[in-house]
């Protein structure tokens, strides 16, 4: 199986948890996308009733529109019943690394205000602890003097010989632009990041930063699809 089709049995299995009349956060990314078909695939054939949904960006709300979802907002739907995400890392407790897609933001606005949180990934997205080597930390941040915001980062983290670097467009220069006109700073750890919620307070503390990309203690579920088949783990 490859990972796209494992990434697919992940999503179309989280979409079993979903019931009519429900509000749901619709995530972002290659898994995320297998469950918005999905949704879409169940309301067209009757088998799923009255579903709103809420985009975590831009990208999700064009593909929800194309494929007919009744969409709406936060404002409107302060509180979800599930909301179905992907992520790029997922340690042992259900803590997840998210953002390499650039929708960290929306993403975090919208599962903190879901009742519910399935987290769908493929099995490569396991690690023992978040921040591993060579994997990106992303923090979303405001364009303005973004040099000093990203030196002020790695000082926080200068025992673990962190890095940082300003995304950018693919093979350009251009900085990459979230859909909230900011910027985003991908941090690489050489050693442990240690304790995530110390970390990510820090983080915010920091005034230039908008939002980082650890989800601690937010994911209720976690749905993953390996050679050995799909399990379903419940926080
Ligand atoms: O950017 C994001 O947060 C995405 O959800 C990402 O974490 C997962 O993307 P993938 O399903 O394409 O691996």
């Amino acid at each position: 199986l490859s990972q796209d089709e494992l990434k697919k049995i992940a999503a179309y299995k989280a979409v079993e948890f979903v019931e009519s009349g429900m509000v749901l956060g619709l995530g972002t990314g290659s898994t995320a996308k297998h469950a918005v078909d999905r949704i879409a695939e169940l309301l067209r054939i009757g088998k799923l009733k009255n579903i709103v949904g809420i985009p975590t960006s831009s990208i999700t709300h064009e593909q929800a529109v194309s494929l007919g979802i009744p969409l709406s907002d936060l404002n409107a739907h302060p509180i979800l019943d599930l909301a179905i995400d992907g992520a790029d890392e997922v340690d042992p407790q259900m803590n997840l690394v998210k953002g390499r897609g650039g929708s960290l933001l929306r993403e975090k606005m919208v599962e903190t205000a879901s009742k519910k949180f399935i987290v769908i990934v493929d099995e490569s997205k396991l690690v023992s602890h978040l921040g591993g080597t060579g994997l990106a930390m992303p923090v979303e941040i405001v364009p303005f003097c973004w040099e000093f915001t990203l030196r002020r980062l790695e000082m926080l983290f200068i025992e673990a010989g962190c890095v940082g670097k300003l995304r950018v467009v693919r093979e350009s220069s251009e900085p990459y632009v979230t859909d909230n006109g900011n910027y985003i700073i991908d941090l690489y750890f050489k050693s442990d990041m240690g304790d995530l919620k110390e970390a990510s307070d820090a983080i915010l503390r920091l005034a230039g930063v908008v939002e980082h990309g650890m989800f601690l203690d937010m994911a209720t579920t976690v749905i993953v699809a390996g050679k050995l088949g799909v399990f379903v783990t419940n926080k």
